[in-house]
C-alpha cells in the first residue's frame, strides 16, 4: 500500500512583505499550486493507494473562487485516489469555509468534526482516523482520544494538524498540543502531521511511526533550503517506509559574507557567484555583506546588485558593512587609540615572519572595533 502525505501548502499565500518587488506574490502563489500540482501527479504516477493533506492546505478559510476551481481540477485528474483532508488551524471547517460551501469531486474525504472519526473504503484495507480544526482555535482537543478497533485486520493510518509538544518553544502558540506519546496509538501505522513547515519524525514509544512533511514549497527565509513531501510505503508484514521526495521549486536560502578581505567591488561579486546554491528554478536569496569595506567599492553596492541580482530569482542584498579604518589617520591621533594604533603597527613591522604578523594585523583590528564598540565578524583563524 502506498501512501502520499503532504500539508501546509498554504495556496493564496499572501507573501506580502515590505520590498519585495512587484509581481513576487503572484509568482510565489503561482510556485505553490505547481507544487500542488507536482506531489498529486507523483501521486497518480507512482500508483498511490490514497493522498493524505494534513492541514493548511489553504491559508485561509476561505480561498478565491479560481484557487477552488484549480484545486477541484486536480483532485478530479485524481480519478479514483481517494484525498483525505484534515482541515488546520488557518484552513479550519467551518460553515462558511471553502471546504464546507464547494461541491467536491467523489474521491475528496474531508474530516469535519473536532473529533476522531474515520473512513472506510470499500474495497480497500485502508481505515483513514482523522480530526479537523473547527475554527482557528480548536474546540476539543482530540489527541489522547484515538481508539481502535482491536485486530480487525485493517491498515490503520490517520492525519491530523497541531503542534507536537517537543519541539515547540513554550512562547510559541501552540495548536492542539500534544506529547507523541498521546498520539501514538497501538495499532496505528503511521500519523501524517501538519502544522510545522520543517520536515520531522516524531520519535513514539511505541511502533506508530509519526512525521510532519513540512511544507512541500518554502513560504519565507525562515524555511530556507529544499522542500519535500513523503511516500509512505506500507507492505504486506504491515513494515513502513517513509520516503522524503523533493518538491520545491524556488529555494530561499540565506548567507553571510564576510568582506574585509576583498580589494575592489570584483572580489564582493566573485564571491557572491560563487554562493553554493540549490538545484531549483529559482533562488530566493539573502546575502549579508558584512565586515570591513576598503574605501575602494565603498559606494559600490548598487552596481554590485546589479550584476549579480540576474542569478536569482529575487536577491535581497543586506548591508552590514563598516567603513574600513583609515589607520595611519589613527596613527597620528594624539589619543590612546592613536597609541595602541602606533604600538601595533611598529610591532607588525618588526614580527618574525607572516603568521605573526597576520595575528598582529588580527589584533590591531580587533583592538580598534573594540574601541569603538562594534563586533566583528568570526573567520576561520580565530577558532582556532
Ligand atoms: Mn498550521
Amino acid at each position: 500500500m502506498r501512501l502520499i502525505h503532504t500539508a501546509d501548502i498554504h495556496l493564496d499565500a499572501s507573501f506580502a512583505t515590505p520590498g519585495m518587488p512587484a509581481g513576487f506574490g503572484g509568482r510565489r502563489r503561482q510556485a505553490l499550486r505547481d507544487v500542488f500540482r507536482s506531489v498529486l501527479h507523483h501521486a497518480r504516477k507512482q500508483g498511490a493507494d490514497a493522498v493524505l493533506i494534513a492541514g493548511d492546505l489553504f491559508d485561509e478559510e476561505r480561498a478565491s473562487a479560481d484557487t477552488l476551481a484549480f484545486v477541484r481540477a486536480e483532485f478530479t485528474a485524481l480519478g479514483d485516489i481517494p484525498v483525505y483532508i484534515a482541515p488546520g488551524n488557518h484552513d479550519p471547517y467551518t460553515a462558511k469555509s471553502s471546504y464546507a460551501t464547494t461541491a467536491w469531486p467523489a474521491n475528496v474525504r474531508i474530516f469535519t468534526e473536532p473529533r476522531w472519526t474515520a473512513f472506510e473504503e470499500a474495497g480497500s484495507r485502508l481505515t483513514v482516523h482523522g480530526f479537523a480544526f473547527d475554527g482557528p482555535e480548536i474546540s476539543t482537543n482530540p489527541y489522547g482520544r484515538l481508539t481502535l478497533p482491536a485486530e480487525d485486520g485493517r491498515i490503520h493510518v490517520g492525519v491530523a494538524h497541531g503542534s507536537e509538544m517537543s519541539c515547540v518553544s513554550t512562547e510559541m502558540g501552540a495548536y492542539a498540543p500534544f506529547r507523541a506519546a498521546d498520539a501514538a496509538v497501538d495499532g496505528l501505522l503511521y500519523l501524517a502531521l501538519g502544522h510545522y513547515h520543517a520536515m520531522r519524525r516524531i520519535e513514539t514509544p511505541n511502533g506508530t511511526l509519526m512525521y510532519y512533511s513540512g511544507t512541500p514549497e518554502g513560504h519565507s527565509f525562515g524555511e530556507a533550503g529544499p522542500r519535500r513531501f513523503l511516500q509512505i510505503d506500507i507492505d504486506d508484514d504491515r513494515r513502513v517506509t517513509v520516503t522524503p521526495i523533493p518538491s520545491s521549486r524556488h529555494v530561499y536560502e540565506t548567507h553571510e559574507i564576510d568582506c574585509s578581505p576583498f580589494a575592489s567591488a570584483q572580489d564582493v561579486v566573485d564571491a557572491i557567484r560563487a554562493l553554493p546554491g540549490p538545484e531549483a528554478e529559482g533562488r530566493i536569496a539573502r546575502i549579508r555583506l558584512q565586515g570591513s569595506c576598503a574605501e575602494a567599492w565603498q559606494g559600490e553596492l548598487q552596481r554590485i546588485y546589479e550584476a549579480v541580482a540576474p542569478q536569482f530569482d529575487f536577491l535581497d542584498l543586506v548591508d552590514a558593512l563598516e567603513p574600513a579604518e583609515d589607520l595611519d589617520a589613527l596613527a597620528r591621533e594624539q589619543s590612546s587609540l592613536g597609541a595602541f594604533v602606533r604600538r601595533l603597527q611598529e610591532e607588525i613591522r618588526f614580527a618574525v615572519d607572516e603568521d605573526e604578523a597576520a595575528r598582529l594585523r588580527r589584533a590591531l583590528e580587533t583592538g580598534v572595533a573594540a574601541f569603538r564598540g562594534r563586533t566583528l565578524p568570526i573567520r576561520g583563524a580565530d577558532r582556532g
